[in-house]
């Protein structure tokens, strides 16, 4: 083998398996990834060389780089997502599947020779903190430097990883390939803890310990080990005692994880002294823990954050944590003093600039109506970010225990549908709250407004298995967690008559944390309705907020015919499920309709 450096590790199961892949892909040389500060300034340099990252302003962005992507590889892309089990069956009717021969014969091709001339870089990384009853650990290997410097970023990588691999390892095998789009496969294959991807260079689809790892393979070990992988942020709430309390929560992509992950509190609650503290803005790996409480870590070391709409007011620490050590993937290059800029990061557009395609752009041409051809920034564009940058980041961010969770929040974007917060019954109620969980389309995207697509737990595109069964597994942690969270579902985007939203939502969904925790320490009362419990609205504080008492009672009352109208929605979306839809969720459903009478 054609190692340049010293390998860092001996295990025979590693070593094989980088043999293999090199003999297949046919790199010049094999690099081990270190971590080393020297190693990681030399790949910045190569990269900046060769003109794939552009070093930024060292004095108002230190240690910060620029990156484009292929114009057509600009997001996750779930079509080309396969879930390769031996049983079409195991993979479930909402994931695409092909027969893992077949695949790894399709895909062989296109690896191909793909490394000639290049150099194949082997990171060995962890998801969670090495040690940890939560870490599991991997091994990526790719062509791409890009790649190599994000999993600096977003997991813990190098050196003292070597160790760990021998107590298993997750094989992941990226190749950029000709980024041909229709050839592109992020391909994973559950039962033999392998992740294939190939064609693509966007970080969804290549930085393989995040969406593909800590998701989709980790779901499956979830539940074939006891615990749970799932797409929510963490975030402690500090009262003015000291005492924090933790929550987890799940939303669909464009509903404001990140925001409401480093949520900083209104004036008045500020003054009283609390404070949100961040431990995760994307996933949460979830255990039963000694005490009988349910314990979270966020298995990242990062966060792979979307630039636009990102600025000082709707969330001044996710910019806080981009102001160094940071690689901007497909935003704006302001050239007059070689910064970056996105739409949404202020009013102030840059004068010379080039768009994220890699043009002169003119802001003056902007049109809100032909974003991807006019604006300066790719609406996905993204910044990745060390977690330790965030100014609000949890002292409890290492600790290899995690955090317990009091709550876990469901939420999704309906307009009229769900009020603003309420509580399910119990743990199997709340596996149907979120099994039921659905966000509608807004006027910003393409077609029709108002089009409601279920996105189950968040985790449509993340479950590596059956939809039904990861349900199943739901319900079965529910019998295993002696002192469950409670759960609950929030809806920040109900709008008026008229289509303006009348929640002011952002740092004011402090608010409605504060409900929450107060109904799980049994501090306040609430309105059993047929969807679950509802706060009397005395028991959300809205001074300081503009809200009055009669919007805040339209935003918790609860349209009865649009649930109705519902009802038909999910039953068809429980047929595409299928035969493995637990009965105690179907039951739920056909106890909500006999409810809403
Ligand atoms: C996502 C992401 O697509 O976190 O959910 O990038
Ligand atoms: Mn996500």
């Amino acid at each position: 083998m054609k190692f340049l450096n010293e390998p860092l590790t001996e295990n025979r199961a590693v070593l094989d398996w980088i043999e293999e892949s090199a003999a297949l892909t046919a790199p010049d040389g094999i690099v081990w990834i270190t971590g080393d500060p020297a190693q990681t300034e030399e790949l910045k340099r190569q990269a900046c060389s060769t003109g794939e990252m552009i070093k930024l302003n060292e004095e108002l962005l230190p240690d910060c780089y620029l990156h484009r992507t292929a114009v057509n590889d600009v997001a996750r892309v779930e079509a080309r997502t396969f879930i390769c089990t031996k049983k079409k069956e195991d993979a479930g009717n909402i994931n695409n599947w092909i027969e893992p021969g077949e695949c790894r014969e399709r895909l062989s091709k296109l690896y191909k020779n793909s490394m000639k001339g290049k150099t194949m870089y082997v990171i060995p990384y962890a998801m969670g903190q090495l040690g940890s009853e939560f870490a599991k650990y991997g091994v990526e290997l790719t062509d791409s430097i890009y790649v190599v410097l994000n999993m600096l970023i977003m997991t813990r990588a190098g050196r003292a990883v070597g160790p760990h691999l021998d107590e298993g390892f997750i094989k992941g095998l990226h190749a950029t390939a000709t980024l041909d789009p229709e050839n592109r496969y992020i391909c994973h294959f559950p039962e033999d803890n392998t992740i294939w991807s190939v064609n693509s260079a966007y970080g969804g689809n290549v930085l393989l310990g995040k969406k593909c790892f800590a998701l989709r393979i980790a779901s499956y070990l979830g539940r074939k080990e006891g615990w749970m992988a799932e797409h929510m942020l963490i975030l402690g709430l500090q009262s003015p005692d000291g005492v924090i309390r933790y929550v987890a929560a799940a939303f669909p992509s464009a509903c404001g994880k990140t925001n409401l992950a480093m949520l900083i509190p209104p004036e008045y609650y500020k003054k009283k002294g609390y404070k949100i503290w961040c431990v995760g803005d994307d996933i949460a790996w979830l255990r039963v823990g000694r005490d009988g409480r349910l314990w979270a870590v966020n298995p990242e070391n990062g966060f792979f954050g979307v630039a636009p709409g990102t600025n000082e007011h709707s969330n001044p620490n996710a910019l806080a944590a981009t102001r160094s050590g940071t690689i901007f993937t497909n935003v704006c290059h302001d050239l007059d003093n070689n910064t970056v800029w996105w739409e949404g990061l202020n009013d102030d557009p840059p004068e010379h600039a080039i768009n994220w395609k890699g043009e002169p752009w003119d802001y003056r041409k902007y049109d809100k109506a032909d974003k991807i051809n006019t604006s300066g920034a790719h609406p996905n564009s993204r910044f990745t970010a060390p977690a330790k940058n965030c100014p609000c980041v949890s002292p409890e961010f290492d600790n290899p225990d995690g955090v317990p969770i009091s709550a876990i929040i469901f939420g999704g974007r309906r307009a009229k549908t769900a009020p603003l917060v309420y509580q399910s019954f119990d743990w199997r109620h709340g596996t149907f709250v979120g099994s039921i969980m659905a966000s509608e389309t807004t006027a910003a995207a393409a077609g029709a407004i108002g089009v409601v697509r279920r996105d189950p737990m968040a985790m449509r595109p993340f479950v590596g298995y059956d939809m039904g069964q990861y349900w199943a597994h739901w319900l079965e942690m529910g019998d295993k967690i002696p002192d469950p969270p409670k759960i609950f579902h929030v809806n920040w985007f109900r709008t008026d008559g008229e289509g303006h939203f009348i929640w002011p939502g952002f740092g004011e969904n402090m608010r409605v944390l504060m409900w929450i925790l107060d109904r799980c320490a049994g501090k306040v009362d609430a309105k059993k309705t047929p969807i679950g419990y509802v706060p009397f609205a005395d028991d959300i504080n809205l001074e300081g907020s503009g809200v009055s008492k009669d919007t805040l009672n339209e935003l918790l009352s609860i349209d009865t015919a649009s649930w109705k109208e519902d009802i038909g929605n999910i039953r068809d979306f429980y047929a595409l499920v299928g035969d493995y839809v637990p009965q105690k969720l179907r039951e739920e459903l056909d106890a909500l309709e006999s409810r809403l009478g």
